[in-house]
């Protein structure tokens, strides 16, 4: 079923997420509810604080054309990464409608534990590259905009804000 996505600032976005312990059908229904909600938004990556679950739960699928590749990575981790870095104008789920360049490491390599409770590791580059890194940065409470300059990340975070009380009314 399709989840609310919290919209910046909100506490929850900015907290450390806890271990997934033991996986469960309760988490397994999640991350499904995940995906389609990150279908529905349109994104390519969803973590959980931002459905409002501090948990180290995150779902992708950057395809664009083809057969879609819908990813899910309990407890995921960056183990490695490129010295050689890449640069994205980002957005966010959860910061409608503003977009800014991130400097991020070209290709990182990944590991967490899938759907069947089964290790991964797998080497990311491109789209799936600056996403993973984007959603495992959501679970240690860092948004894109903690990359800018304060002037900007200010402009941003009162333009969400005027927008997200907008939204409230
Ligand atoms: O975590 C999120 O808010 C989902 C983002 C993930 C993302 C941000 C920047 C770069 C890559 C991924 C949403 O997917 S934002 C929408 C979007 C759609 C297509 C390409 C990039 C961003
Ligand atoms: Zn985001």
């Amino acid at each position: 079923m399709l989840k609310t996505i919290l919209i910046h600032p909100d506490p929850r976005l900015k907290k450390k997420c806890d271990a997934v312990a033991d996986l469960s059908d309760e988490l397994r229904t999640l991350a499904a509810d995940m995906l389609e909600t990150m279908y529905e938004a349109p994104g390519v990556g969803l973590a959980a604080p931002q459905i409002g679950v501090l948990s180290r739960l995150i779902v992708m699928d950057c395809v664009k054309e083809g057969t879609p590749e819908p990813t899910v990575m309990f407890n995921p981790e960056v183990l490695s990464s490129s010295d050689e870095t890449n640069v994205y104008e980002e957005g966010c789920l959860s910061i409608p409608d503003q977009f800014a360049e991130v400097t991020r490491p070209k290709e990182v390599r990944v590991g967490w534990i899938d759907m069947d409770g089964n290790p991964q590791e797998k080497d990311f580059d491109g789209l799936w590259s600056t996403c993973v890194q984007h959603e495992i940065d959501h679970l240690n409470g860092k948004l894109f905009i903690d990359y800018l300059g304060p002037m900007k990340r200010q402009m941003i975070t009162r333009k969400s804000l005027k927008l997200k009380r907008e939204l409230a009314r």
